[in-house]
């Protein structure tokens, strides 16, 4: 039977909007649309070194299995967009870590929609990112958006500057329809992709991604994809930036989630210049602290292999003589592209 339906679920709209979601739509619980797809792409390696995603595949693909009993997912978009202007000098960090860590944001809102969910007879579990669920899955089959070719999950209303996270619950809810997807003849995001990494339209091979290479990489990042990486210290956003349906982006109402000015204040040689101490005083509420150290540094050498000059050189060579073989690595390499460069 239905929960008392439509005066709960447009109470759960209000709270959502009210807590400052910016759409909230609901699907029914089951086996996950495309979970086929999921369990191939994890059999392929596409996830690489994500060994996360080859955990609990039967939870990732039901909530049913998360939540005894759960009948609805209640997914919900924050928008982050944080402007398109990029500040900083001489590199590039992804938008969605331009200042505070969106898991701990997110986190405390779901935590209130939670407990009025439970006031109204639910019982949930909540997340954002990190949960095994195949969030844009759901997202996709409660209509909150469709998934570009990019896989990104594009909002008519705001494009796809937004963060997607959910609540599985016993409630009944009404499911809401699903949009048509609307990237037509567009293949921008799949034509600009630096690595190739879409590899077909809503086909991604993550071990190519360069928000894969610079985050959750834990090594050496290959050579065939160093140049590629060009001046991104942290993640990447071309096949958002280039999508057309970002005309339609709106600034974040949330302060948090816009450029933080002791981030960007700081120089590629800055960053180049960071003990381990005055890396986590920079990035203590940000993403990238979840990075550490010593992976921030691999990123910043291969960023200034590509675009330094002879600025960067002395720090360079003092990183090149790291105990970490990883740091020295990309440090000597980062030497050798500036002096080529320079000297042609
Ligand atoms: C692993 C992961 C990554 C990996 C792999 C990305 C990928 N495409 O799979 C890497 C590290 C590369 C990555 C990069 C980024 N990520 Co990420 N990532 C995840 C994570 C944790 C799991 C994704 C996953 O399960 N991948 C496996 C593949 C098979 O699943 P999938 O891409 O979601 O595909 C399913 C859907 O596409 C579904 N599907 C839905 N609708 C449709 C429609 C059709 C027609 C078809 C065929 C399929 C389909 O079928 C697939 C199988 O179920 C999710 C959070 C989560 N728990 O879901 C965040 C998440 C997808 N990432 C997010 C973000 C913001 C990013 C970056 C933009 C960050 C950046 N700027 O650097 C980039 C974007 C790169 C890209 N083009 O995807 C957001 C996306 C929000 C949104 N609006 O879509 C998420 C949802 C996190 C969050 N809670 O907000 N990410
Ligand atoms: S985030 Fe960058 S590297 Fe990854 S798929 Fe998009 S454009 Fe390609
Ligand atoms: S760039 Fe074009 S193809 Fe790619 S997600 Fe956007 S509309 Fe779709």
């Amino acid at each position: 039977m239905l929960h008392s339906s439509e005066t709960t679920k447009n109470n759960i709209l209000f709270i959502a909007k009210q807590l400052g979601f910016f759409e909230c739509r609901i699907s029914t619980v089951k086996r996950a649309t495309h979970a086929d797809r999921y369990l191939d792409w994890v059999e392929q390696g596409c996830a690489g070194e994500m060994k996360w995603l080859e955990r609990n595949k039967e939870r990732r693909v039901h909530p049913g299995e998360i939540v005894d009993g759960a009948k609805s997912v209640i997914s919900l978009a924050y928008n982050y967009f944080p402007g398109n202007d990029h500040p900083g000098h001489g590199y590039k960090i992804a938008r969605y870590a331009w200042n505070v860590d969106y898991h701990n944001i997110i986190e405390e809102k779901l935590k209130d929609l939670d407990l009025a969910l439970s006031e109204m007879g639910g019982t949930q579990r909540y997340y954002v990112d990190t949960g095994p669920v195949l969030e844009r899955d759901f997202a996709t089959d409660a209509g909150l958006g469709w998934n570009g070719k990019s896989t990104v999950q594009i909002h008519p209303k705001i494009g796809n500057w937004f963060f997607l996270c959910e609540l599985i619950s016993t409630l009944n809810l009404e499911a809401d329809s699903p949009l048509r997807d609307h990237c037509g003849k567009c293949t921008k995001c799949i034509d600009h992709c630096p690595t190739d990494a879409i590899t077909g339209p809503r086909e991604m091979d993550a071990r190519r991604c360069i928000s894969y290479l610079t985050i959750e990489n834990p090594g050496a990042i290959p050579l065939e994809f160093r140049k590629a990486i060009g001046d991104r210290i942290y993640g990447c956003d071309v096949c958002l930036e280039v999508c057309p349906w970002n005309r339609f982006a709106k600034l974040s109402h949330d302060t948090k989630l816009h450029a933080k000015g002791a981030i960007f204040e700081k120089s590629l040689n800055d960053f180049l210049k960071l003990s381990p101490e005055s890396f986590n005083q920079t990035f203590a509420q940000s993403p990238i602290k979840r990075i550490k150290h010593p992976r921030f540094l691999r990123n910043a050498c291969v960023v200034a292999g590509n675009v330094g000059s002879s600025k960067e050189l002395p720090q360079l060579k003092i990183l090149s003589q790291s105990d970490d073989p990883l740091i020295a690595e990309h440090a000597q390499w980062a030497v050798e592209e500036i002096e080529t460069r320079v000297s042609q």
